[in-house]
């Protein structure tokens, strides 16, 4: 097996640059509604029955090693059956390719739980080592690990190994995006739906590879959160942090102390409504989550950012005065009372209640901005949360703020400073603390990606795609050796977010970025290979009737033209 260079992607039909890519970002006067747009773009790519495949190196996030094999292709056709090993896990691996392939191609693409000997025509997905006719293969399937895969296409087949379901998902989100951008419509297109020839070993650099919505600043229905659940799977992203209490709203229902959600949640930023999650919502975002292999890591923020709860339960407050509603976007104003024991009481019940709906093994305490909770009265806070995190089984993660606190076991620290330099969190790293690195400046998707786009801040500065990609999760905090570091993870706060196109604007197409970061071997970084690779996934949004930034450093490929409007370069977009 031999390690080919992803820095210049083999050019392919999809990704040809468009010359007017450079232009400003201005909107078009007439916005195309998304689902013209969707089917327009699907079209124009299942047009070229002719098309070369998608190079083998064309995926996001680069595969660790890749040895394609020039020349080859498999082509699905309405034959074309998927195979599976007899496992529950695998099964639904197979049944989610199934689903995924068969709205733009039509074809039944049938799925068995046995594996054939003569395997022409099918695309195999085989769990090593489960059978004694499917040993792992001595430094191949062996040495994926939990996450990683083999993928090969050959004339006759696409196969895919791991050692778990989880790789063979990802085996899979990799097959995807190797078939023509086409394959993301949702109605049946004409395409020749070949795959490049060659091999793909591939697994991941970081265990944790993660995206937060901030469904508390503004609320997001559960169909919301599953579209972004979508959008992780897509780039291997395996942790969906969701930061579900803040000053404008409680998002989660909690028996214990009803008033949290039903009074707590009954605001958000601007006025509007709010809302929150029922313990079955929540479920649903869980069980949504995990058959994606995403894990879902709550945050309840405290002592700070409680003014919902505080609303909702005066007796929390300092002054045990309840104070009105918050709906603007001001931090670090309000507390829970850290020198009364209902607090804690308050504590326990909630985070007992919340890792009982959680099967992940992590409990998010935030710790972030609490102003007016200093000293040792915050550490000690710290420390006694920490130790209801574990009394419920779970592991603590926090913001880095809590490094001061007493290290607990597999204690977390998320990182989202803008300089590189903090002393006391490389000590709670040297104490035994690990770290999600989330740097304010590289990682946060609320930042503007330049002066002139709508939505977001710009507190930690602009950050467009380059800045999104440029840097190093494993050296990036002073003191803090890559071995410490668990993976990265891009927070989206929602201050200024108020709709699901808004939230595709800020992810797309900077979570691809931080999601090869957290994936892909550090050989592999090259900014002018990535810009490149992701060139190719703008046809793939558009087809899906995705919303994303249509940023001029990214050189997208030939637009299809809506007919009645005059062609503009944004016109393949469902750019906000
Ligand atoms: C800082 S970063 C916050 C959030 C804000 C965000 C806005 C962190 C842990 N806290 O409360 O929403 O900035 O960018």
């Amino acid at each position: 097996m031999s390690s080919l260079p992803i820095s210049s992607p083999t050019p392919n039909p999809s990704t040809a640059a468009h010359p007017a890519a450079a232009d400003g970002i201005a909107l078009p006067a007439h916005q195309p509604e998304a689902g013209d747009l969707a089917a327009l773009a699907a079209r124009a790519a299942g047009d070229d029955l002719l098309a070369p495949p998608v190079g083998l190196d064309n995926v996001v996030p680069a595969p660790e090693l890749l040895d394609a094999d020039p020349g080859v292709t498999f082509v699905l056709d309405g034959d074309t059956a998927i195979r599976v090993t007899a496992h529950p896990g695998a099964r639904e691996v197979a049944d989610h390719l199934a689903q995924l392939l068969r709205p733009a191609t039509g074809f039944p693409l049938p799925v068995a739980d046995t594996l054939a000997t003569e395997s022409t025509g099918t695309v195999t997905l085989t769990l090593a080592g489960t059978t004694p006719t499917t040993p792992p293969t001595p430094g191949e399937s062996a040495d994926l690990g939990a996450e990683g895969y083999r993928l090969d296409v050959t004339t006759t087949g696409v196969r895919v190994i791991a050692a778990t379901a989880t790789g063979l998902f990802y085996g899979v989100q990799t097959l995807r995006q190797l078939l023509p951008a086409a394959v993301e419509s949702p109605t049946p297109v004409a395409a020749r739906w070949a795959l490049p020839g060659g091999t793909i070993l591939d697994r991941p650099r970081f265990p944790y590879r993660g995206a937060m919505l901030d469904v508390a600043r503004h609320f997001f229905a559960v169909e919301d959160v599953l579209r972004v659940i979508d959008h992780l799977a897509r780039y291997k992203l395996n942790h969906l942090h969701l930061h579900l209490t803040d000053d404008q709203g409680w998002r989660i229902a909690v028996d214990s102390w009803p008033r949290l959600a039903t009074v707590g949640g009954a605001s958000e930023v601007g006025g509007g409504p709010g809302g929150h999650y029922t313990k079955d919502d929540y479920r649903r975002i869980v069980s949504y989550a995990s058959a994606r292999h995403v894990t879902v890591v709550p945050e309840i923020d405290l002592p700070g950012h409680t003014n919902a709860a505080l609303v909702a339960y005066p007796r929390l407050a300092p002054d045990k005065v309840a104070p009105a509603p918050y709906t603007g976007t001001e931090v670090g104003f309000s507390y829970v009372d850290p020198a009364d024991e209902q607090t804690y009481d308050f504590i326990a019940d909630v985070l007992g209640e919340v890792a009982a709906l959680t099967p992940g093994p992590w409990l998010h305490i935030g710790g972030d901005e609490a102003f007016k909770v200093k000293g040792a009265v915050y550490t000690g806070f710290v420390q006694r949360a920490q130790r209801l995190v574990a009394d419920t089984g779970k592991t603590v993660v926090g913001w880095h703020q809590l490094a001061p606190a007493a290290h607990v076991d597999g204690r977390v620290l998320q990182w989202w400073g803008t300089d590189t330099d903090d002393p006391t969190t490389a000590d709670a790293v040297r104490r035994g603390a690990r770290l999600i690195v989330s740097p304010g400046n590289h990682a946060y998707l609320d930042m503007k990606y330049a002066d002139e786009t709508p939505i977001g801040h710009d507190w930690a500065g602009l950050i467009d795609v380059r800045r999104a990609y440029d840097w190093d999760p494993g050296t990036h905090v002073d003191g803090v050796p890559s071995t410490a570091v668990l993976g990265v993870e891009a927070p989206l706060w929602t201050e200024s977010v108020t709709s699901l196109a808004d939230i595709e604007f800020l992810l797309l197409p900077r979570l691809p970025a931080i999601a090869e970061l957290g994936w892909s071997p550090r050989a592999t970084h090259d900014w002018a290979g990535f810009r490149d690779r992701l060139a190719g996934h703008g046809p793939r949004w558009s087809t899906a009737g995705i919303t994303f930034h249509r940023s001029p450093e990214i050189p997208w490929p030939a637009i299809p033209t809506i007919p009645g409007q005059r062609p503009t370069a944004k016109a393949d977009t469902a750019e906000r």
